[in-house]
């Protein structure tokens, strides 16, 4: 925010004691500020009704004396309930329960043998973005870690117009036909009857549709998996999922995937967590969101592309149209061109988070669609879904919609038109409206034969000219042939989780299947991956006692038997402790030095640090006394032992302290801190007075992290013990500044919290 600016949004901004810091900016960001439907609210300005005139009760409605009836001609009091009788708005059918952030896309690698779009061959070049992470089933308010895919939509402000990529966390999709997406959905969301469960898919409805529904298989256990129990939103990997296209200066057309990569790596939580957090924390996702990019933690993803020419189309097992089919890096790999950095959190969630439309439709010259069926009904759903969502067809000039280009349109009014626009409402006019690629009046703008149409069509750069390709066909309802296979990559899949993770989608599908209470549900399912791991079925079926024969399937010289792929193995995590939410405890008694040192080494790293204290607020180091604010080391905590629990954070740290800080961590609430953390794999660090309460109290018996007891400043499975800090390390602990300061057990500890 540059300094200078004294417009109404940064006063609001101020005046607000809630509002969150407003850091990067960008060209979407400077149209916000700019636009004089800000509304103010500093010192100088009134408050006032929506006509703007000043008022000054808004306390006390009119009445006939002080016990008669309230006068409906009070225009204040009537016009205030009026407008909160209409403040909802539809919610998101899907995807209702989102989080938002505004960021810069930088390209770092053209793209321009592939395509013309400015985007992705100005390298360089940095384009706005509006990113929207979000559920798919729960509603607006339904807890963020229940067991779901995520979507990952991005909002490009580019110079040629608005460029939407809507995807998910998962790069393929249940269905291949959009037009069974209604069924789907209805499915997964609550029953009628009850409207329950919120926001899960176990229950007998969705999992009766999955196991009639051969397409979904392979994504029935990606829907079971650490996928859809992320970490972070700064952890997400995203897909475009859909096949599109791009197309060059000469008009030629090439399909690509769209990829998105976290640089903080992909993570997930564990399901113990999940159900912890759904109560503590229903927020959790966008907290954490919000809180790293208000920190300066920012996330920050790659972008990458997947080009697959025209000849090489028909060249696959499975078809490129496909959208339940992923294409393997072995087989086309990933190309990364660019990077997205989210800097800045919304201002206000209803004017941004909540009236941002994606649209698959919205792409920009240099873009076409492909014709995967999924895509070309997306393709409808999403503009026609904003016009009752968001009450109009106007819905594209609402602030957070308006691309940052210069343009000119023939189109005209509707409700709520924000715009006044000037010109001529009709084309071809006499005026001359620029910027039109086909010379208006001076002939015909279309090909009428065989010869015409190779001119016609040439690319005309900078315009949606949408280049030519062949299209033929029996007019019917119709899949490819290819469309026919559902095994292989449910198996590829399957064989390329580790054991652990196979673990995992076994004990989601015993939850998902013990939340159904129809038997032949059970079952159908539990057969169906009979068919993609014999093994997997019985590890489910026993926990049903269904019987499960040899299968059908598996073992029929499928291509996928016994392999796996790249593109799904266990991510290749950066080792690194950047963004990580670290608990930092300074229960009254701390060690102060510790702390602080802590407390700057965490941030200074890109992570956040928080402080969990004695009492929300003031916390008092050793040496001083509750009530003696002035003293040296006393530091403010963001949370307490009762506010929040280990499951907010990804390590905790321990420091040294008096008496009265090692009463209070021997007590029931703060063992519990450790033990839950420890059961999470969560990174520890204890150092003096506190090291015998943890191996002693917290965890006594166990023996997984004794080692760690015996060899300085080493972790053993995620514990860093030192009981005696050497007294030269303590004092260096003054001067820490940043994260490259720590030596010793605290680089231990941040080594370990990688
Ligand atoms: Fe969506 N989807 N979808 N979808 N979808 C919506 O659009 C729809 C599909 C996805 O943060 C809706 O603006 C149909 C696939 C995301 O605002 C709606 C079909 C994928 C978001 C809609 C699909 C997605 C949506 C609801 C089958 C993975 C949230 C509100 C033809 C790539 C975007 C809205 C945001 C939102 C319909 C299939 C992802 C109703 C009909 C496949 C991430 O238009």
């Amino acid at each position: 925010m540059p300094e200078s600016y004294t417009g109404d949004g940064v006063a609001q901004t101020q005046a607000f004691g809630h509002a969150r810091k407003q850091l990067g900016t960008n060209a979407k960001i400077a149209q916000l500020e700019g636009l004089t439907v800000r509304v103010p609210l500093d010192g100088d300005k009134h408050v006032s009704n929506f006509a703007q005139a000043p008022v000054d009760n808004l306390d006390t409605s009119m009445r006939a004396g002080p016990r008669g009836p309230t006068s409906i001609d009070d225009p204040v009091a009537r016009e205030r309930i009026s407008h909160f009788d209409h403040e909802r708005i539809p919610e998101r059918v899907v995807h209702a329960r989102g989080a938002g952030a505004h960021g810069v896309f930088k390209l770092h690698t053209s793209l321009e043998d592939v395509t013309c779009a400015k985007v992705l061959t100005q390298v360089g070049q940095e384009t706005p973005v509006f990113t929207r992470f979000s559920t798919v089933l729960g509603q607006n308010g339904a807890a963020e870690t229940a067991r779901e895919v995520r979507g990952f939509a991005v909002k490009f402000y580019t110079n040629e117009g608005n460029w939407d990529i809507v995807g998910n966390n998962i790069p393929i999709f249940f269905i291949q036909d959009g037009v069974k997406f209604v069924d789907l959905i209805h499915s997964g969301k609550p029953e009628p009857q009850t409207h329950v469960p919120q926001a899960q898919t176990a229950h007998d409805s969705f999992w009766d549709f999955m196991s009639l529904t051969p397409d979904s298989l392979a994504m029935s256990l990606f829907s079971l998996s650490d996928y859809t129990i992320p970490r972070s939103y700064r952890m997400l990997k995203g897909f475009g999922v859909n096949t599109f296209v791009l197309v060059n200066k000469e008009g030629k057309r090439t399909f690509v995937k769209y990829h998105w990569k976290p640089h903080l790596g992909q993570h997930a939580l564990v399901w113990d967590e999940c159900l912890k957090l759904g109560g503590q924390d229903p927020d959790y996702l966008r907290r954490d969101l919000a809180d790293a990019i208000e920190a300066g933690a920012y996330p920050s993803y790659e972008l990458g592309v997947q080009l697959i020419s025209e000849e090489e189309e028909l060249g696959f097992d499975f078809d490129i149209l496909d959208c339940t089919k992923f294409v393997p890096e072995e087989l086309v790999p990933i190309k990364w061109v660019g990077t997205m950095t989210l800097n800045r959190n919304p201002t206000n969630y209803f004017a941004e988070t909540e009236q941002v439309a994606f649209c698959t439709s919205n792409i920009v010259p240099g873009m076409d669609y492909s014709n995967d069926p999924m895509l070309q009904l997306r393709n409808f759903s999403y503009h026609d879904t904003q016009i009752s969502r968001l009450g109009s067809v106007n819905f594209p000039s609402l602030p957070i919609n308006r691309s940052v280009c210069p343009f000119i349109s023939t189109i005209r009014d509707g409700q709520h038109q924000h715009r006044i626009p000037a010109g001529p409402h009709y084309y071809p006019n006499r005026f001359e409206t620029p910027n039109v690629a086909t010379p208006h009046g001076k002939g015909q703008n279309y090909a009428t034969d065989d010869a015409a149409i190779a001119s016609h069509t040439a690319v005309k750069e900078g315009h949606l000219t949408f280049a030519p390709y062949k299209v033929e066909g029996v007019r019917g309802r119709l899949r490819p042939k290819r469309f026919a296979e559902h095994h292989n990559q449910a198996q590829l899949f399957w064989n390329s989780m580790s054991e652990v993770e196979q673990q995992h989608i076994i004990e989601a599908a015993i939850f998902e299947l013990g939340r159904c209470d129809d038997r032949e549900v059970q079952r159908r399912n539990i057969l169906r991956w009979n068919d993609v791991d014999h093994n997997l079925a019985l590890a489910v079926a026993s926990a049903f006692d269904i019987e499960v024969p040899e299968p059908k399937v598996q073992n029929h010289g499928k291509k996928t038997d016994g392999q796996n792929s790249l593109s799904l193995l266990s991510p290749n995590n950066p080792s690194s402790a950047v963004g990580r939410r670290v608990a930092i405890f300074a229960l009254d008694g701390f060690d102060a030095l510790q702390v602080s040192g802590m407390v700057a080494a965490i941030s200074a790293l890109g992570s956040i640090a928080n402080v969990v204290g004695s009492r929300k607020g003031p916390c008092y180091p050793r040496g001083t006394k509750p009530g003696d604010s002035g003293a040296k080391g006393v530091i403010n905590s963001n949370f307490t032992l009762e506010s929040g629990r280990s499951t907010l954070f990804d390590a905790i740290f321990i420091p040294d302290g008096d008496e009265k800080f090692v009463s209070e961590l021997g007590k029931g609430r703060a063992l519990h801190w450790i033990r839950e953390a420890f059961g999470h794999f969560k990174t520890i660090a204890a150092v003096g007075a506190s090291v015998p309460i943890f191996a002693h109290k917290a965890l006594p018996g166990i023996t997984e992290y004794k080692a760690a007891l015996h060899e300085a400043y080493s972790s053993k499975n995620g514990v860093v013990l030192a009981e005696n800090l050497a007294s030269d390390e303590s004092s260096l602990w003054a001067k820490v500044s940043g994260a490259g300061d720590l030596t010793g057990f605290g680089k231990a500890f941040i080594d370990a919290c990688a």
